[in-house]
């Protein structure tokens, strides 16, 4: 039924009243601000598809560049059905869950070690994540008495990365990356990703996750991990997720040597 043309759900943007296709849009140039600055991000609203296109904010950002606000119609569809997300494919479990569940399947505490790599020294992410203290009311992996954590904080490198979870012997590799210029987070991912497949038999490699606010979640076959997780993830998921994976469909999963 979902693609039959009377239930498509197909929508635009709101701004004034419904369905008049308003967005807004902000942007920067690298010009000084003047009339011709503001004439120039009008031009690029107009390539874009805003008509009309208001230019609502203008902020000079130092002597050679202008921060822009431009708020327009776009005559755009969007195509509800069309739309494609990962939508999580396991179980969200309370903390006494995850641990009896650890308990009964694994019958040892689960490792987790994790890091941010590269240059990225953005702690908090990976902090809430694996810190007692948690995230949006959810206690962090610390808290749960099955899980042993091993935070290696901030500019870990890919070597020693793979050196310590082989040394804690851990089940699951947890990695932040909220740096994304120059496309960093994706090319440390991938090196990080090879260097684990280098580095253990194959099928004996700790489940690799990754985590940060500007991956796109579907991505993770191309990146060589098992999971991305984005902007908003509370400690709760991740924790579930790793029941999922190692316990719950995978119990004989074997530890790496
Ligand atoms: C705090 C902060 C800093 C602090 C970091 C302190 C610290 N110890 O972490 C300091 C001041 C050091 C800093 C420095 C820099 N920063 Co900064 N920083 C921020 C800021 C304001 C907040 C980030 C944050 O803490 N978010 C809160 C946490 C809880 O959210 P999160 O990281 O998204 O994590 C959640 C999820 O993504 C997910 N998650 C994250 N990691 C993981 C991992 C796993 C395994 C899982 C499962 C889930 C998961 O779960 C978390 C909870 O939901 C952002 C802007 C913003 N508002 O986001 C800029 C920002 C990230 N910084 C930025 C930049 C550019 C820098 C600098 C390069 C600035 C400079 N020129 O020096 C340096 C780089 C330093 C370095 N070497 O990395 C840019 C990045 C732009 C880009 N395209 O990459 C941002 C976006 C600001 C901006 N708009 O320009 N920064």
């Amino acid at each position: 039924m979902a693609d039959h043309p009377t239930h498509r759900q197909i929508v635009r943007p709101y701004g004034d009243t419904t369905g008049d296709g308003m967005v807004q849009l902000s942007f920067t140039l690298p010009l000084p601000h003047d009339k011709r600055a503001e004439g120039a991000a009008l031009q690029l609203a107009g390539k874009m598809g805003l008509d009309p296109a208001l230019l609502v904010h203008a902020k000079a950002m130092g002597p050679d560049f202008t921060f822009f606000v431009v708020y327009g119609r776009v005559h755009h569809l969007v195509d509800v059905d069309k739309v494609q997300v990962l939508e999580r494919e396991f179980p969200l479990l309370s903390a006494k869950e995850v641990n009896a569940a650890i308990r009964a399947g694994l019958k040892r505490r689960l490792v987790v070690v994790g890091a941010c790599i590269g240059t990225d020294a953005h702690t908090v992410g990976i902090d809430a994540i694996l810190n007692i203290k948690g995230f949006a009311g959810e206690k962090g992996l610390e808290y749960y008495s099955e899980i042993t954590v091993r935070n290696l904080g901030a500019q870990v490198l890919v070597p020693d990365l793979v050196e310590r979870a082989r040394a804690e012997r851990a089940d699951a590799v947890l990695v932040s990356q909220v740096v994304t210029q120059r496309d960093a987070h994706l090319h440390n991912v991938r090196e990080m990703s090879a260097a684990f497949r280098e580095a253990y038999p194959a099928g004996t490699a700790p489940l690799l996750v990754v985590g940060g606010p500007r991956f796109d979640e579907t991505m993770a076959g191309e990146l060589g991990v098992d999971r991305i997780f984005g902007k908003g993830t509370t400690p709760g998921e991740v924790a579930s997720y790793l029941v999922h994976a190692l316990v719950t469909t995978d119990g004989h999963r074997r530890r790496a040597s």
